[in-house]
C-alpha cells in the first residue's frame, strides 16, 4: 500500500486492516468510506434539532438561503448553542467518572478492596479543605473528604473548591467574567436549560456559560478524578513499559482493558495477580495472563502499574483482529459499539461492566464495587475459560512495540527537577528549575498535546508530526489520553527520544533524566497539566496566559475534548485544533473563538488541519509570549 493511501501511520495497523478485508470483517475504515461526504450543515454547526418545529438548517453563508430557524434563531445562536451542549456533555462524562471515584473513596476501608494508597495526598487535601485530621482515623478523614467532594456536584451555594488552586490573576479574571463554576451538576443543568428552545440566543453569553461549565470539568470533575484516583490507587511515579499491539502474547491469555475509570481496572489488575487465577490460566494451557490497556483505562493502569499499552482509540478493533484477545473488558466512554459484530467474528468475549454503558450484543457482567475483587475475578475467569476457543489460523500479532518511560505526575516531575537543585541555595520540591530553564530560554516553552484519533486525520500522524517538530525546537511536551499512547507507540516517551530534541531540551532531559515527551496520564489527568502550569505561573508571579505554553488537540473527536479545549482557554492557555470544530457556520462565533476570546481570557483558538502549519503557528505564538514575558520580568 502506498504511503499516501495509508489510513494509519503504522505499517502494522495497515496489515491488520488488510487481514480484516481478507477475512471479510468490517472495520471503522469501511464504515467511514460508506459514510461518503458528511452533512455540510452538521459539519458547520448550523443544523438545529432542539425543538420539534424543526429540524431547522440555516445557511452558513450570510445573506444567502434561510437565515433564521422557524423560531428566529440565527446561525450564530444555533452554532453557539450546539457548542455549549457539546461542552455540557463532555463535562458530564469526566465529572460523572469523578463522582464514581469519590463514591469509591467514601466506601474505602482498611480491610476492604479499596484502601488509601497515598495518605500524604489525602492529608494535604484535608488541610486544603479544612477537614480536621487531628487524632482521627485516616479512613474517617477519607470519608469526610469524599463527602465534601460529592457535595461539589450539587451544593446550593458558593463556587468550586479547587478554583482556589489557580493563580490569583486567573481567579480575578474568572470573577470579573462571572464564569466561576458553582456546583458541577448545576453548570451542566444550566447549559441544558439555557440552550432549550427559546432561552439564550446571544452567542457571546452562550460561550461564557460554556466556559463556566468547562471550568467545572477542568477544575472540578477532572481534578477530583485525578486527585481521588491518586489517593486511592497511588500517585504515579516513573516506570517502564511497552506500547503497541506487539505487546500481545501468543501463549498467554490476553485481556484488553478499555474505557476510563480506574475503579474497575485496578481490581482487574489485582485479580490477574491472584495465585489461584494464575493457576487457572495455567490449567487451560496458557503461560500466564497478559493485561494490555487501551484508551484512558490503559493510561490509568500503565501510570500506576506499568501495564502494557495495546494501543489507542483507533486500535480497539485492530486488537480484536489479531485473533489472540480472550476478552475486551470495558466500562464507560470511547467504546465502539462495533466491538459486538467484530468480536463475533473471533473467539473474543466482549464484556461490558457499567450500567451507564450497556452495549447491544455484549456480555454484561455488572461490576459491583461492594464486591469489587470478586466481580473482577469472575470477569477474568471468563477470559481464561475462553482461551481454549482461540482459532490458530486467525492469529496474527504485529511485531511492533516500543519502550516507554511514563508515570509523570506533577509530584514525579518535581522530584526529577530536584536533581538539579543545589539544596544549599534553593528549597527542594518546587517548580523553580522548570521556571528557570523557561526564563533562560533553554526551553522555549511547553506544549500539552492531548486528545483522540479522528478518521479525518491519518491515524496518529498529526500527533507525532507535531510532537517531533516541537521537541526539535526545544519545546517540552506533556501529553495525556490517546495522544500520549501515540507518543508511546512512536517511541517518543522513551528517554532515548531525547536525541530528536533540540540542544536545550536535550540538555534538560539529560540533567533531570526524563524523556522529551512526558506521559502524564489519562484525559482527566489534564488537570495535572493545569496544576503544573498554574504552579509555574505562581512561582514566576504571573498568570497562566503569560507563559509560553500551548494546548494542542491534533486529532480530537469527542465532546469531552470540546469541554477540555474550553477549560484550557478559560484557564488562559491557547488551544490549537487539528480538526475543525462544528462552528464554521457562524462568522461571529469563529471570530469570538479565534480572536475576541483573547481579550477576555488571554487565550484563543488556532485552527488548522495541516499539522505542519499548526506547529509553525504554535512556535510563533510561543515566541510572541516569550517576548512579552521577557519585557515584564
Ligand atoms: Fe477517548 Fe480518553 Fe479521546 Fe482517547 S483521548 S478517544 S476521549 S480515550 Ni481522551
Ligand atoms: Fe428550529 Fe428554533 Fe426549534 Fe431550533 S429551536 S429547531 S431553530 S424552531
Amino acid at each position: 500500500m502506498s504511503e499516501t493511501k495509508m489510513v494509519s501511520l503504522d505499517e502494522m495497523d495497515e496489515q491488520l486492516i488488510q487481514k480484516a478485508e481478507a477475512e471479510g470483517v468490517e472495520t471503522m475504515w469501511d464504515r467511514k468510506k460508506a459514510m461518503k461526504a458528511p452533512c455540510g450543515f452538521g459539519e458547520k454547526g448550523v443544523c438545529c434539532r432542539i425543538c420539534a418545529m424543526g429540524p431547522c438548517r440555516v445557511s452558513p453563508v450570510e445573506g444567502k438561503g434561510a437565515q433564521r430557524g422557524i423560531c428566529g434563531a440565527t446561525a450564530d445562536t444555533i452554532v453557539a448553542r450546539n457548542l455549549a451542549r457539546m461542552i455540557a456533555a463532555g463535562t458530564s462524562a469526566h465529572s460523572d467518572h469523578a463522582r464514581d471515584i469519590a463514591h469509591v473513596m467514601h466506601m474505602a476501608s482498611r480491610d476492604g478492596n479499596y484502601t488509601i494508597k497515598d495518605e500524604r495526598k489525602l492529608l494535604s487535601l484535608a488541610e486544603e479543605w479544612e477537614v480536621n485530621t487531628e487524632g482521627r482515623d485516616i479512613y474517617d478523614v477519607a470519608h469526610e473528604v469524599a463527602e465534601i467532594a460529592l457535595n461539589e456536584f450539587g451544593k446550593p451555594f458558593g463556587t468550586l473548591k479547587f478554583l482556589e488552586r489557580a493563580p490569583e490573576p486567573r481567579k480575578k479574571i474568572w470573577r470579573e467574567l462571572d464564569i466561576e463554576p458553582r456546583a458541577i451538576d448545576r453548570e451542566i443543568a444550566t447549559i441544558m436549560h439555557s440552550t432549550h428552545m427559546g432561552c439564550t440566543s446571544d452567542a457571546e453569553s452562550l460561550l461564557k456559560i460554556g466556559m463556566r461549565t468547562a471550568l467545572a470539568d477542568g477544575w472540578g470533575g477532572s481534578m477530583i478524578g485525578t486527585v481521588f484516583s491518586d489517593i486511592l490507587f497511588g500517585t504515579p511515579v516513573p516506570r517502564e513499559t511497552e506500547a503497541n499491539l506487539g505487546v500481545l502474547e501468543e501463549k498467554q491469555v490476553n485481556i484488553i482493558l478499555h474505557g476510563h475509570e480506574p475503579s474497575l481496572s485496578e481490581m482487574i489488575v489485582m485479580a490477574a495477580q491472584d495465585p489461584q487465577i494464575i493457576k487457572l490460566a495455567e490449567e487451560v494451557g496458557a503461560e500466564g495472563i497478559n493485561l494490555a490497556g487501551m484508551c484512558c483505562t490503559g493510561n490509568e493502569v500503565t501510570m500506576r502499574h506499568g501495564v502494557k499499552i495495546a494501543g489507542n482509540f483507533f486500535q480497539q478493533e485492530l486488537a480484536v483482529l489479531t485473533g489472540v484477545i480472550e476478552a475486551v473488558i470495558v466500562d464507560v466512554q470511547c467504546i465502539f459499539p462495533s466491538l459486538t459484530p467484530i468480536t463475533d467474528c473471533y473467539h473474543t468475549k466482549f464484556i461490558t461492566t457499567s450500567p451507564k454503558a450497556k452495549i447491544t450484543g455484549a456480555t454484561h457482567i455488572e461490576f459491583n464495587e461492594e464486591k469489587a475483587l470478586e466481580s473482577a475475578k469472575s470477569i477474568v475467569r471468563e477470559a481464561i475459560e475462553n482461551f481454549k476457543n482461540r482459532k490458530k489460523e486467525k492469529v496474527f500479532i504485529p511485531q511492533t512495540k516500543n519502550q516507554a518511560t511514563l508515570g509523570y505526575s506533577v509530584e514525579a516531575i518535581i522530584k526529577q527537577l530536584d536533581r538539579v537543585v543545589n539544596s544549599n541555595i534553593d528549597p527542594q520540591g518546587t517548580v523553580k528549575p522548570l521556571a528557570d530553564v523557561i526564563k533562560a530560554g533553554v526551553l522555549r516553552g511547553a506544549a500539552g498535546i492531548v486528545g483522540c484519533n479522528n478518521p479525518k486525520v491519518k491515524h496518529d500522524y498529526s500527533h507525532i508530526e507535531i510532537m517531533k517538530k516541537l521537541i526539535a525546537n526545544d519545546v517540552i511536551v506533556v501529553t495525556t489520553g490517546c495522544a500520549a499512547q501515540a507518543a508511546a507507540k512512536a517511541g517518543l516517551t522513551s528517554k532515548d527520544a531525547a536525541k530528536l530534541a533540540g540542544k536545550g531540551l536535550q540538555a534538560v532531559c539529560e540533567l533531570v533524566d526524563i524523556p522529551p515527551v512526558l506521559h502524564m496520564g489519562s484525559c482527566v489527568d489534564i488537570s495535572r497539566i493545569l496544576t503544573l502550569v498554574g504552579e509555574t505561573a505562581k512561582h514566576m508571579g504571573v498568570d497562566n496566559c503569560d507563559l509560553p505554553v500551548v494546548g494542542v488537540a491534533p486529532e480530537w473527536m469527542s465532546e469531552k475534548a470540546v469541554a477540555i479545549a474550553n477549560y484550557v482557554i478559560a484557564s488562559g492557555i491557547d488551544v490549537f485544533l487539528g480538526v475543525e470544530p462544528p462552528v464554521m457556520g457562524s462568522a461571529a462565533v469563529v471570530d469570538m473563538l479565534t480572536n475576541k476570546l483573547e481579550e477576555m481570557t488571554g487565550a484563543k483558538f488556532f485552527i488548522d488541519t495541516d499539522p505542519h502549519k499548526l506547529s509553525a503557528m504554535m512556535l510563533d505564538r510561543i515566541e510572541e509570549k516569550r517576548a512579552k514575558l521577557e519585557a515584564r520580568l
